[in-house]
């Protein structure tokens, strides 16, 4: 690993495990530094899966300045409302949560809330634009984090000067990577979510007042449970979810078919018009939430290898904000290690970058990740369970989201302004071990 400090060196190389969300973009802010960029995905095809997911401000701030920003928005929603309703009344909106459409004039960059399939297959398309090789079919099976260096499932063993772990939820770099045991937890919530073309509704007397030709989000609350009917593409889609209490296994799986009877006898006593929207999906999908507590260690010993996202920061939907923290990480690191020089940097650096990274970035998820549950929370408490009334008169303020702050955040700048002072504090850090380390 020798030192490098020529401008006219090799690009950086760099791995990046999952090819999701967070693994795409970091692979754009990577490659924008120029650096020497692949992903790796074990699917063997990439396909349209998911449905609704949504992307704060101040990410699609970092997607438009990475040159994204634009495509993206063609497929994605522009909610002209969040309107609030008590369960069982889709007549009586109680007030609207404004923060999403007030964001854009306050930030300059709107929400982009859409199908995540759809902004999958965009970031991976725009990456292969870049130059970033985006490969299907290739599953990581072991690291050595001191090459650092991959090896495939089919044996071959490729070498890197980073790799990053962007292997989602389920991810076994946790264990290979940092030696962390999964431990998944059963939230006690899980999800019910269907997705269909709006024409199911549009001339069906009851849940046909949901279509509309702008895109609104319509938040239900109720006793231990909350549910959202999205309208998405210009109304052209129809997106429902339903997050409930859940004493069932942890399992996974983001194709678990629901059992469309245990949705509707949830959906007891609740607005008739929301009911049937449930009625005529389909198929849904049952979502068991599972929850991951922030890890409080993302980088290897040897500093050269990193999670991000999900696989260290599992975000629980409710904080609309999963997506948006793991494009977060890519683009910190992505600065960090153009901060080190980039690609005329000296390698012995990299652990420098990426312990920076740690540093500024975990935090801040954390506190970011509580959201997700205070929001729930406050959701799904404000009724009265014998009742079923609201305990107090319905404030909007306590039922607007709590964490739109998020919103505002700059990744890339936060790596400009606080570079100097945590980095110089890492150096000092990795300075003091290697010395205990030296006179052990
Ligand atoms: C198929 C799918 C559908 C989803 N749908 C929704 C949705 O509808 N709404 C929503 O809010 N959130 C959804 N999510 C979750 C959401 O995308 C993430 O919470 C968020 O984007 C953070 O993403 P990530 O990049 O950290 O992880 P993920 O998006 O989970 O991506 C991880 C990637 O790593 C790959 N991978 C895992 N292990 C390996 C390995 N050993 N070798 C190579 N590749 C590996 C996986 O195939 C996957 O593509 C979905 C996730 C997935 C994987
Ligand atoms: C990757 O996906 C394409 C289709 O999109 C397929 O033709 C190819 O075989 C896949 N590659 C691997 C290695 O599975
Ligand atoms: C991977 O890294 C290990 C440890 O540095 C090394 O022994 C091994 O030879 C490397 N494998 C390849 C194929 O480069
Ligand atoms: C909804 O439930 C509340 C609390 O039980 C009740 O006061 C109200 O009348 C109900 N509204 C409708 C439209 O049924
Ligand atoms: C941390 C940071 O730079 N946040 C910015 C997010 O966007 C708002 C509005 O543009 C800025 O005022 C914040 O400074």
């Amino acid at each position: 690993m020798g030192s490098n400090t020529d401008s006219t060196a090799t690009p950086l190389k760099v791995i990046i495990v999952g090819a999701g969300l967070g693994g795409l973009s970091c692979g754009i802010a990577c490659r924008r530094q120029g650096f020497d960029v692949t992903i790796y995905d074990q699917v063997q095809e990439f396909t349209r899966i998911g449905d609704s997911i949504g992307f704060g401000s101040n990410t699609s701030r970092l997607l438009h300045r990475w040159g994204v920003g634009k495509i993206l928005e063609t497929i994605a929603s522009t909610p002209v409302s969040m309107e609030i309703y008590n369960f069982n009344d889709s007549n009586t909106c109680l007030g609207k949560d404004k923060h999403i459409v007030e964001i854009e004039a306050k930030t300059g960059y709107r929400a982009l809330v859409g199908h995540r399939g759809d902004f999958h297959l965009i970031l991976r398309d725009f990456c292969i634009g870049l130059g970033v090789r985006v490969l299907n079919g290739s599953k990581v099976v072991d690291y050595d984090t001191s090459a650092p260096n991959v090896t495939l499932s089919t044996g071959e063993t490729v070498t890197a000067d980073i790799v990053i772990c962007a292997d989602g939820g389920k991810s076994e770099a946790r264990k290979r990577v940092l030696g962390v045991d999964d431990v998944p937890l059963a939230s006690g919530y899980a999800i019910y979510r269907g997705f269909m073309d709006a024409d199911r509704i549009r001339d069906d007397p009851l849940a046909g007042k949901f279509k509309t030709s702008e895109d609104h989000i319509r938040l239900f609350l109720a006793p231990d449970m909350h549910g959202f009917i999205n309208t998405m593409g210009g109304g052209e889609q129809i997106n429902a979810v339903l997050t409930h209490k859940d004493t069932g296994d942890i399992d996974e799986a983001w194709t678990k078919e629901a059992n469309k009877d245990e949705i509707m006898a949830l959906l007891d006593g609740w607005d008739p018009a929301f009911r049937r929207v449930w009625e005529l999906f389909p198929s849904c999908l049952d979502w068991k939430l599972v929850y991951r507590p922030c890890l409080d260690k993302w980088v290897a010993d040897s500093g050269r290898v990193a999670l991000i996202g999900d696989a260290c920061h599992p975000f629980l939907p409710s904080s609309v904000q999963g997506a948006s923290q793991a494009i977060e990480d890519g683009a910190t690191i992505a600065k960090c290690l153009a901060k080190i020089g980039g690609n005329g940097a000296n390698r012995d650096d990299i652990p420098i970058a990426l312990h920076t990274f740690f540093a500024l970035r975990h935090d801040y998820v954390a506190a970011a990740q509580r959201t997700g549950i205070e929001q729930r929370d406050s959701w799904h408490n404000m009724h009265d369970k014998d009742t079923q009334a609201f305990k107090d008169k319905f404030d909007i303020n306590k039922a607007s989201m709590t964490n739109i702050h998020l919103w505002e955040n700059d990744a890339e700048k936060v790596v400009d302004d606080q570079w100097d002072a945590v980095s110089a504090q890492v150096r000092k850090t990795l300075a003091g071990q290697a010395a205990a380390l030296a006179t052990e």
